[in-house]
């Protein structure tokens, strides 16, 4: 039976066991995905998978950014597989929610995770001037940039049950 409740829990098996079964099943359940995504998505932010996303109108620093999202009960993007990293983004350069600020070249998730899967672009991250130690999303792939400089900004929303 497709409710919305069902869409739910193949979300939260799909959390669990890290692979994309909402999109695999997703055809079966189109429109209880819209009528879920006008449910659990504020307004301007969109549904992918199990997350909103959120593309900041404003721009600001890496700390700006990640300060927004908070404050809007998400935070900064977390890049966890293929789908999430070609679907999410359109064209727009944005800061994502990776540092290395820490230790240099040790790259860390917002969420405290270390990076394992990734999309750097070519001859990144270098850590250009030895000043970059924030992620951006551009082009489809990612470069390190000082986080001082001026971008818009990604926020994820996660379902509940992960909070
Ligand atoms: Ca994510
Ligand atoms: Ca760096
Ligand atoms: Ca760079």
């Amino acid at each position: 039976i497709c409710t919305a409740i069902w869409y739910d829990c193949l979300c939260k098996i799909q959390h669990v066991i890290k692979l994309p079964l909402c999109l695999i099943v997703r055809s079966c359940f189109d429109v209880f995905f819209v009528l879920y995504t006008s449910k659990t998505c504020p307004t301007g932010w969109n549904k992918f998978s199990c997350s909103c996303y959120f593309l900041s109108t404003k721009s600001g620093s890496w700390d700006e950014g990640r300060k927004d999202c908070i404050t809007r009960g998400a935070d900064l993007v977390v890049i966890n597989d293929k789908e999430e990293q070609v679907l999410c983004f359109a064209n727009e350069a944005a800061w994502i929610g990776l540092i290395d600020k820490e230790t240099e070249g040790s790259w860390k998730w917002v969420d405290g995770t270390s990076m394992t899967l990734s999309f750097w672009g070519d001859d990144q991250p270098d850590n250009w001037k030895g000043d970059e130690d924030c992620g951006q999303y551009i082009n489809k792939r990612w470069n390190d940039l000082s986080c001082v400089a001026s971008l818009k900004w990604i926020c994820e929303k996660l379902p509940p049950w992960s909070a």
